[in-house]
């Protein structure tokens, strides 16, 4: 089973979930397109669902598959979020943030009852950190915030695309940094979360209601 394979078994499993009426949380990235794929074909066969996007590309493929799209403010309480993730381990401790939409994608999981993480096998660790930490940081402030990250031998590295500044769908810039070493990653997110300038990180230490792990053999639920 090809990890891509692992991906959609896990996004179809997740897609079970979603009942008539509800307001889903539609999350970034591969795994989650299959899952957006999927509540497209729901809303075709005639679900009355209310979806709210991660990103401007989430968004972007949904209304393509005529999703209905409110933005967070439309809504009280997301009924159901189903995201991906870049390392899940058996805490249900999360690195999220490859994609870049990790702010929205924290906002969406705390202003949501349930959350279903979907992912194939390779992203289920024993221990958090193999993929870099992304951090959201406001442009003014990242000069300083690169030297501070260093300063607590973190290896910061600002994140680029095309030579350029990456930019988040909040015109803010990602740090990635090295988080291995570390064994307290509660206190680690209360030490950056005080830094002036440092928006968000893409731990996600408590959001986490069931894991969905894409498997040769059947999906694993994770409660
Ligand atoms: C998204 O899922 C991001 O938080 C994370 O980076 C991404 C994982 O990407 P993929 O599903 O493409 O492996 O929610």
């Amino acid at each position: 089973m090809t990890a891509d394979q692992e991906k959609q078994q896990a996004a179809l499993e997740a897609v079970k979930f979603i009942k008539n009426n509800m307001v889903v949380g539609l999350g970034t990235g591969s795994t989650a397109k299959h899952m957006i794929l999927a509540v497209g074909d729901l809303v075709k066969r005639g679900m009355n669902l209310t979806c709210v996007p991660s990103s401007e590309a989430t968004q972007k493929i949904a209304l393509e598959l005529g999703i209905k799209i409110v933005d967070l403010h439309e809504i009280d309480k997301i009924d159901i979020t189903i995201d991906g993730a870049d390392e899940c381990d058996e805490n249900f401790q999360l690195i999220k943030g490859g994609g870049g939409a990790l702010l929205r994608e924290k906002i969406l999981a705390w202003n949501t009852k349930y959350n279903i993480i979907i992912a194939d096998s390779s992203k289920a660790v024993k221990k958090l950190g193999a993929f870099k930490l992304p951090i959201e940081v406001i442009p003014f402030a990242t000069k300083q915030i690169l030297n501070f990250l260093e300063a607590e031998n973190l290896q910061p590295i600002q994140r680029t695309k095309d030579g350029q500044p990456y930019s988040t769908d909040e015109n803010n810039y990602i740090i990635d940094v090295d988080i291995f070493k570390i064994e307290d990653l509660k206190a680690l997110e209360i030490k950056l979360l005080k830094v002036p300038g440092i928006v968000e990180t893409g731990l996600f230490l408590d959001t986490t209601n069931l894991i969905i792990l894409g498997n040769e053999s059947g999906p694993i639920l994770k409660y």
